[in-house]
């Protein structure tokens, strides 16, 4: 085989270092030069993804983040950067401890479930993680515990009392007054605490935290976070209690087991724990950290551009060089998410389409920043639109004619004297493709990156349409037989520079592709040395199929078929609990003795909201409790006394059976009943939800 010399060879600029402005725009990121970013500049790469909650199993909002940095990671290793990617599960603290109430399981049971299942997720996606960190295991706790010593032992925690409101969902201590008053990030109901507790000296951190923001101003991404956290942190720091003592699920603080380290401390540690940092083997620590990129949701920016390197500042560790932070994935107008319960599986859209379809168009379709909508028809009219009728299509098309009129080899194109303008452009197209994919990719600008792509498919696509190959085809002369040679050297070079570019988005299309082209594994290509013109003469084809068949109407039906079964099973599991009521013993029914769906809707069941909680006294198993059923709130006694504090059941949600006959019990007038598990010689469980519910809401 012989290299192509019949195009001029342009040294292409390299895919880094290109100046490059943006549009500013709400939300995208932008910088004045890539070359100026240190995020990429170094010799290896380490980048993360939060480490989920959980209490609640994945979806395409956990997809998107962990899509976006495999994409990256992988891109680096094709640019032969040394790099380690880092995901894992997020599994102590109390919405934790409180989710494995509900569902009836220890935490651990819960946190083994639910973390095998985002792992299992990941590996069916071919996500290219490097270690899976978990919280439980005890290389983390060991980290955690090292570096609560090394912030003590640095004079920056102190014992305190704390008073005041936490947001159990948030896991955060807010600003707000009064029990049950709304938690100012999520609006759900705050709890109150009181406890004794660790404090770190947040406070002394704020002007070495704005002298950071203002000094990198890439250690934030986009700007509008930046803003968002610089004016928060000007607006005055205060100490940040870090450890809870009223309940156990957590790691316990050193030399004091009786508290818990608070979970963002040891969620946010991860980072290093993963990387061995504190134990015999320091190896990855001293070869990766800092980190080049955080990934977040932008609902996380004040944990980690706020308190981690806050932390880290105190322990004397360097700093992660970028937090990016991307926006929210949208359903049905909201947020996607658990509590919504409006989410969407990442395993409904492969088993239909696959995974570089969702890859491709999660990265595509939202501008990498902002909020953007998901729905199933736009993911299916993206599919069809630029991977069957647009890649798809030009492979098939390209690589079929070359097994047609070639016999599957790749033809010599004319000599560089006879290109014409039309070839000359698709060459050019080519090399500006290279070029801007590279920058905005840079710049986290996938959506832009990959627009760049497609926009040299539709060069070419054009190009054939123009220079009909087909008909030159049919002719035998010389000139047409060179003139087809050219055109279809053109158009399978310029195919092959696409498919190396998006390689890392859509792996395993492109893998598959690169094969057609007789190129062998794409795995093996080194990115940084894309050229236009490398694709060697006489290389053989291998076999050519379809990569992206069409998708027709009936695809969107299946898909939200798929979903409303699954949200019916799971609606069903929390509706159906068969949970009898304390207290209240529920009459045996004959095993033949079913009951008929009318007669399960006589039983009013909805979600009320606890107000007020206290004990009454002289009864030991009793309960008074003051219940917001959003019309109204009732008086229900309830015999859990042995099983709950009063302070711990305000501000939660339960179950009531809202249409139950008045009673009197020690005087005082019962209406309603709340809705528990009482397991066999064990404490009564309240019946609860995974999800956020609106309070009223009818269960059925
Ligand atoms: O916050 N759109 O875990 P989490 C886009 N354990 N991204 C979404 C999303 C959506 N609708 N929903 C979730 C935690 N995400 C902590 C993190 S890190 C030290 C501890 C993604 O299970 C996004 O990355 O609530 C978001 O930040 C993350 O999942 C939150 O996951």
């Amino acid at each position: 085989m012989t290299s192509v010399e019949a195009f001029p060879m342009i040294v292409i600029p390299s895919e880094r270092g290109i100046l490059f402005a943006s549009a500013a725009a709400c939300g995208v990121f932008q910088l004045a030069s890539a070359a100026a970013d240190a995020t990429f500049m170094s010799k290896t790469f380490y980048i993360t993804t939060p480490i989920y909650y959980v209490n609640a199993r994945p979806h395409i909002g956990h997809a998107y983040t962990t899509i976006a940095c495999d994409v990256i990671a992988r891109r680096q290793r094709m640019l032969g950067v040394d790099t380690y990617f880092l995901t894992g599960t997020d599994e102590h603290g109390q919405k934790i401890e409180r989710a494995a109430q509900a569902a009836g399981k220890t935490p651990q049971q819960l946190t083994d479930e639910v973390s095998a299942e985002f792992r299992a997720l990941w590996d069916r996606m071919g996500i290219t993680y490097d270690d899976y960190i978990r919280t439980t295991s005890e290389r983390h706790k060991r980290g955690v515990q090292a570096l609560f010593r090394k912030l003590r032992d640095s004079g920056y925690i102190y014992k305190g009392t704390y008073t005041g409101q936490y947001c159990v969902f948030d896991e955060l201590y807010v600003d707000a007054i009064g029990a049950g008053a709304p938690c100012p990030e999520c609006g759900r109901p705050t709890e109150t605490v009181h406890e004794e507790n660790y404090f770190f000296k947040l406070s002394e951190f704020q002007d070495k935290l704005i002298h950071l923001y203002t000094t990198q101003p890439g250690f934030i991404r986009p700007e509008t976070r930046r803003n968002e956290v610089l004016s928060f942190v000007k607006s005055g720091l205060r100490d940040l209690s870090i450890s809870r003592s009223t309940f156990s699920w957590g790691i316990p603080v050193p030399d004091d087991p009786k508290h818990v380290i608070y979970v963002w401390l040891d969620a946010l540690a991860n980072y290093i724990t993963a990387l061995g940092w504190s134990s015999n083997d320091t190896t990855l620590y001293d070869k990766f950290w800092p980190a080049n990129v955080h990934m977040i949701g932008k609902e996380i920016v004040r944990f980690h551009c706020v308190y981690w390197p806050a932390f880290l500042m105190a322990a004397g560790l360097p700093l992660p060089k970028s937090i990016v932070a991307h926006g929210w994935l949208l359903f049905e107008e909201s947020k996607m998410s658990k509590s919504r319960g409006n989410i969407v599986r990442a395993e409904t859209i492969l088993d239909v389409l696959g995974a570089d379809a969702l890859r491709y168009f999660l990265l595509r379709e939202v501008v990498f920043g902002q909020d953007g909508s998901f729905s199933f028809d736009a993911l299916v009219q993206r599919y069809n639109a630029d991977l069957a009728n647009g890649l798809g299509n030009l492979a098939s098309r390209t690589l079929t004619m070359i097994t047609r009129y070639f016999k599957g080899e790749v033809p010599y194109p004319s000599a560089s004297s006879s290109l014409t303008a039309d070839d000359l452009a698709v060459a050019d197209a080519a090399r500006k493709a290279v070029a801007d994919y590279g920058a905005y990719f840079d710049q986290f600008q996938f959506s832009r990156a990959l627009e760049s792509a497609w926009t040299l498919v539709a060069t070419v696509d054009k190009y054939i349409v123009e220079n009909e190959p087909w008909t030159l085809g049919e002719k035998q002369d010389e000139e047409s037989r060179s003139r087809l040679a050219t055109v279809l050297y053109t158009s399978a070079e310029a195919l092959r520079i696409v498919v190396a570019l998006v390689h890392s988005v859509i792996p395993d299309s492109t893998a598959r592709i690169w094969a057609q082209l007789g190129l062998g594994d794409v795995k093996t290509f080194s990115l940084s040395e894309l050229q236009w013109g490398q694709l060697q003469l006489g290389t053989r084809l291998g076999n050519v199929e379809a990569v992206f068949p069409r998708a027709d109407k009936s695809t969107i039906e299946r898909m939200q078929k798929m979903e409303e079964v699954d949200r019916g099973a799971a609606a069903v599991s929390v509706a159906a609990p068969a949970t009898p009521a304390v207290g209240e013993p529920v009459k045996p029914v004959a095993s033949d003795g079913k009951i008929t769906i009318d007669d399960f809707a006589k039983v009013e069941l909805r979600v009320g909201l606890v107000k007020v909680a206290e004990r009454v006294p002289k009864a030991d198993k009793l309960l008074r409790l003051e219940v917001d059923l959003g019309t109204e709130v009732c008086q229900i006694l309830a015999g859990i006394a042995e099983s709950y504090e009063p302070e711990a059941l305000v501000g939660r949600k339960v179950v009531i059976v809202a249409n139950l006959a008045p009673r009197k019990l020690r005087g005082l007038e019962s209406n309603g009943m709340i809705v528990a598990a009482s397991p066999e010689g064990g404490k009564a469980i309240l019946a609860g939800f995974l999800e956020d519910v609106p309070v009223g809401t009818r269960l059925k």
